[in-house]
């Protein structure tokens, strides 16, 4: 009998089900929109319980499917706990969150299992990767009951998401589980040590001895997991070309096509609305801005630019010392050029801390105190302006009326308030760098570097520097922005990275109409590049890092920065338009094509027969796409084609979970199917 092909099942296995650790989990948080449209109830998503976050990320519902539910009561008729339920997001997928606490009395056994059967070490006290056989295992488990209860009708995709995730794999493979399985990996985990240390990782990538560099690191039994999973799936890809080129020569297995990552786009009903909330956000910075340099506000607001880097601390991985560096010669040549505008530099990366500096608070009390206080003299001098008008002096010409007097309405103890509020705001010492206390300042590269280059925040610097090493919140005592309301009010997102497979931080910039610079070293950059000739036109800046020395690629990061700054006004007004109008690119209704493809290949691969009627059944449909390349700006407006509004949960970068809308333009005619639109995505939100 043949295999039902149509109405294949997808399962994707990821650690990060509903369960928000990194870039994967807003990769499955985004994409889910048009996954279930695509799919409906034969989509779910397994990965570990973490109680906390699904707790609130997860309702449990009943198991309904009759498969499903045999499958999943005879694991739990052999201990295994799990939470069946819709994760709590636009598209609501279904997921299986196993209890892996549950199954640790298998996993010594399991472990010399993997031994016998992939030759994959596993030393005794390594928890992630321990967490990651009882999670393969329990997959493999559970897929290899329903192939069984569905008496192998209906063909089922395994998707797994980085190695973590993907000791399923080759079990699979082990085992002749009747799947068909595709391995996308997010990073390498060789690529990820070697770029963070001092290597020239890009041209010594072929010459590195694997097994070697990562027996050196401690992490050759990880290694073993992730080259076992490209190597057994039937389909492997990973988040971009760049990616790609390093896991074929650090896995040994050229990927057979890439997924890029995608995001929910929203767009808004009429053009100028993003614009308006740029204004409104940056204003909100503006006002942490005069707290933070109390005292020495000497430069003016109306002239200043926010230029911001944002991400998890991996300092040269994500190339904050391209940054900083090029921050100091920015400096240098803005005193040199005379230039009348500041930019003020954000550095939002997590690093341990003890609170806010006393500093850093007091500045914000004191502004407000001003603010307070102003606000109350305000008052009085209205109502004694008010009391004054009623009864006005006349001289004895009535035709001529008295005006009151600074003094009639500024009373002596109005001044003395005033003036209190006016020595409180002086201060000794130079605005501060950093907002918290840091556990390790001596030992911090950050802020050693700040110190090299001595970005002090001198009045004469026309590059100040504010590193921010906690992730925002609107909850926050200081600069109490949510992240995307943050990269609203910012003018510029900087990242240089070295090492970034994707780099969700300047897709995210693009999508809120914020330019942003990359690097030719991230697979958003490259594939940018691919995409738009004179990427710089529309606000997307691409640092070259691969082919120029390093002194070169700072410079040419600088004189980015350096031409932003020129700009007039209505220059990055227009930009702003620019940028915004590239958010089509990244939707994950033109990205999402590439995960088709991915599924299309691996079920041709493991049921030829099902496809040998048709004319290209043995091609790979990564080698089919038409490049188009976008050759100038567009001057037509955005789209106002909102449809749904924002689910607002809290965003840290690389986290743009947000929404989704109805949208096509007149240059990607991206489409999903017109039933998939209506039938889908319309009846998965009303869903919710
Ligand atoms: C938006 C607003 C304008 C405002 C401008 C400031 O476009 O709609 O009213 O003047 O932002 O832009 P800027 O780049 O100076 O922050
Ligand atoms: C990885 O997370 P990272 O920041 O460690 O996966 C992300 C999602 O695919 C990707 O955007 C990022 O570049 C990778 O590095």
């Amino acid at each position: 009998m043949g295999k039902d092909i149509t109405n294949h099942l997808l399962f994707e296995i990821a650690t990060e089900v509903a369960n928000r650790v990194g870039g994967i989990y807003s990769v499955l948080k985004s994409k889910a929109p048009v996954t279930v449209a695509e799919y409906k109830d034969r989509y779910t998503l397994i990965g570990p319980l973490n109680a906390n976050s699904a707790n609130v990320e997860v309702e449990e519902l009943p198991v309904l499917d009759p498969v499903l539910k045999r499958t999943l009561d005879s694991m739990s008729g052999r201990g295994i706990r799990y939470l069946y339920g819709r994760w709590l997001i636009e598209g609501a997928p279904r997921v299986i969150l196993f209890d892996i606490g549950s199954a640790a009395g298998y996993l010594n056994e399991w472990k010399s299992d993997l031994w016998n059967i992939a030759g994959v070490p596993t030393p005794e006290h390594d928890v992630e990767t321990n967490d990651a056989i009882l999670l393969g295992y329990l997959v493999a488990w559970f897929l290899g009951e329903l192939v069984h209860n569905d008496g192998h009708k209906r063909a089922i995709i395994c998707h797994a998401h980085e190695w973590l995730a993907a000791v399923c794999l080759p079990l699979c493979r082990k085992r002749k589980i009747d799947v068909t399985t595709v391995f996308t990996t997010h990073a390498t985990l060789l690529g990820r040590y070697l770029c963070a240390g001092s290597v020239d990782f890009y041209n010594n990538l072929d010459k590195f001895d694997v097994d070697a560099e990562a027996g050196k690191r401690g992490i050759y039994h990880r290694y073993c997991i992730e080259r076992a999973a490209a190597h057994s799936a039937d389909v492997f890809t990973t988040v971009s070309h760049i990616t790609a080129y390093e896991a074929e020569h650090l896995l040994k297995r050229k990927p057979d096509g890439v997924l890029p990552n995608g995001l929910n786009v929203i767009k808004f009903q009429a053009v100028h609305e993003f614009q308006n909330l740029h204004a409104e956000k940056k204003e909100k910075i503006n006002e942490f801005i005069r707290g933070h340099f109390y005292g020495q506000l000497d430069f003016k607001l109306n002239n200043t630019l926010y230029f911001f880097i944002a991400g998890r601390y991996e300092y040269r991985n994500k190339g904050v010392d391209f940054f900083i560096e090029s921050l100091a010669r920015l400096n240098h040549r803005l005193k040199a050029s005379n230039s009348n505008m500041t930019v003020v530099a954000f550095i939002i990366m997590p690093a341990k801390t003890n609170s806010y500096t006393v500093e850093t608070l007091k500045g914000q009390a004191v502004i407000k105190q001003l603010e307070n206080t102003i606000n109350d003299i305000e008052a009085l001098v209205g109502r004694r302006l008010f009391e004054f008008c009623q009864h006005p002096a006349t001289s004895s010409n009535t035709s001529h009326i008295e005006m009151p007097d600074i003094d009639d309405l500024l009373k002596p103890s109005d001044r003395v308030l005033l003036k209190r509020r006016m020595f409180a705001m002086k201060r000794e010492g130079l605005p501060p760098i950093v907002t918290h206390n840091m556990a390790d300042d001596s030992t911090d590269p950050i802020l050693n570097q700040i110190r090299n280059v001595q970005l002090f925040n001198r009045p004469e610097d026309r590059v100040k520097i504010i590193f921010h090493p906690e992730f925002l919140n609107s909850n926050n005592p200081i600069l109490s922005l949510d992240y995307d309301e943050f990269v609203r009010g910012c003018h510029l997102g900087v990242f240089p990275s070295y090492y970034e497979p994707w780099g969700y931080t300047p897709a995210e910039c693009t999508v809120m109409g914020i330019p942003s610079i990359t690097t030719n070293l991230s697979g958003f950059g490259c594939y940018m590049e691919d995409l738009i000739e004179n990427s710089s036109d529309y606000g997307i800046y691409i640092v070259d890092r691969r082919l120029k020395s390093v002194d070169e690629s700072i410079d040419q990061l600088t004189s980015y920065m350096f031409d932003f700054v020129d700009k007039t006004r209505r220059q990055r007004i227009n930009q702003r338009n620019r940028v915004e109008r590239l958010s089509d690119l990244l939707d994950w209704r033109r990205m999402g094509l590439e995960y088709v493809k991915g599924r299309s290949l691996a079920l041709r691969r493991a049921y030829p027969d099902e496809f040998k009627n048709q004319n290209n059944e043995h091609s790979n449909p990564f080698n089919e796409s038409n490049s188009i390349k976008i050759t100038r700006p567009l001057s037509v407006p955005g789209s106002p084609r909102d449809k749904y509004s924002s689910s607002a949960n809290i965003m840290t970068p690389g986290d743009l979970g947000t929404l989704q809308e109805n949208n096509s333009t007149d240059y990607i005619s991206w489409r999903l199917g017109n039933d998939t639109e209506e039938d889908g995505l319309d009846v998965t939100l009303r869903g919710l």
